[in-house]
């Protein structure tokens, strides 16, 4: 198993004939389904533990039911049933669960890529519910908690007087990451749980609140749109470089929605062989598969961002739960910072 101050960097991995090019296939052992939470080791957790000064937490997640009318049409509310078996007792199913519908942790099985396949070279056969092979069990069985830091990019465009339109797609590079973190005088240390606060969740459900029909997005017929990280291999790298455990957003995909101006291709697209869908030029196609990449969707960081900003300190430590799903895709986040 390579450990983070010997891996390869992401120009090393871009020269690899060994394994598809731009992969991590293989750095930390060769059957490992755990990816980028290998950066994530007990000295991380240890460290992550002296952040905790007022012992404040902040939920990074939003209720289960946030959204009645989803925000990606396929992954509809959940049925909540409560029932009793006498008067004085209750008990609960849920039905119609999509662990993407809110705030979320991607799973290694999420994406696969078009030319090279799923994480590691796992077998898309064993993919399927029942066989754990790269499930986001292994996030819950590995543990989720380390170094948390925020970036607040949206209140730092803010700032310098480029503040974000949520009405449009917008591509953020990773100079304005390092921008902000300049900005905010902090810095990424391997392993860390990265979280990039936009704005785009608050406007969201601020839309919710009054009634907007865009705030349903695509379940209301209108196109979604969101700021999110540029989809380039420089976005790749910078995560990669960085040592990244993983990243998560205020927003739907992490990276910029729609893909329609992404420059990243696949032979597949070139060839013809794949059809254009919304995944053409996506980063998920990288990040998950071939660097092995967790990925956090849809997290609540407004309260945590205005916490920091009191006091200034971007830094905190960050526990997360996902399900313990064998196979899972997917799961709710269960993400709280401490600090
Ligand atoms: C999108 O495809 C918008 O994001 P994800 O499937 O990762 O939730």
């Amino acid at each position: 198993m390579t450990t983070p101050g010997t891996v390869p960097s992401y120009r090393e991995l871009m020269e690899r004939t060994d394994a598809p090019p731009g992969s991590s296939w293989g750095i930390f052992g060769k059957d490992d389904d755990l990816g980028t939470l290998n950066f994530l080791t007990p000295e991380h957790r240890i460290r992550a533990s002296e952040l905790v000064r007022s012992g404040q937490t902040h939920s990074l997640d939003l209720p289960l039911d946030a959204f009645p009318q989803p925000l990606i049409s396929h992954r509809g509310a959940l049925q909540h049933t409560v029932f009793g078996l006498n008067e004085f007792h209750r008990d609960d199913r849920i039905d119609s669960l999509f662990p993407q519908a809110t705030s979320q942790i991607d799973g290694l099985r999420h994406f696969g890529h078009p030319d090279y396949g799923f994480y590691n070279g796992a077998d898309p056969q064993k993919l399927v519910a029942g066989d754990p092979t790269l499930g986001v069990q292994r996030y819950a069985e590995h543990g989720l908690a380390g170094r948390g830091v925020l970036l607040d990019v949206g209140r730092y465009l803010e700032h310098a007087g480029d503040p974000i339109d949520y009405t449009e797609p917008r591509s953020v590079p990773p100079s304005v990451l390092d921008e902000t973190a300049r900005h905010q005088g902090v810095s990424i240390e391997p392993g860390d749980i990265l979280m990039l606060r936009f704005g785009w969740l608050g406007h969201r459900l601020h839309q919710m609140k009054e009634g907007s029909p865009a705030a349903n997005g695509s379940a209301a017929g209108v196109p979604l749109v969101s700021v999110g990280l540029e989809q380039s291999h420089e976005t790749a790298a910078w995560l990669w470089d960085h040592r990244v455990a993983l990243a998560a957003a205020d927003n739907v995909a992490l990276e910029v929605w729609p893909s329609t101006e992404s420059r990243l291709s696949v032979l597949a697209d070139t060839q013809g062989t794949l059809p254009v869908s919304s995944h053409t030029g996506m980063l998920h196609r990288i990040l998950i598969p071939l660097l092995g990449l967790a990925i956090g969707e849809l997290w609540q960081l407004d309260e945590l961002a205005a916490a920091c900003v009191a006091d200034g300190r971007y830094e905190c430590m960050v526990v997360a739960a996902p399900l313990r799903l064998p196979g899972g895709v997917g799961s709710p986040s269960n993400a709280v910072a401490i600090r």
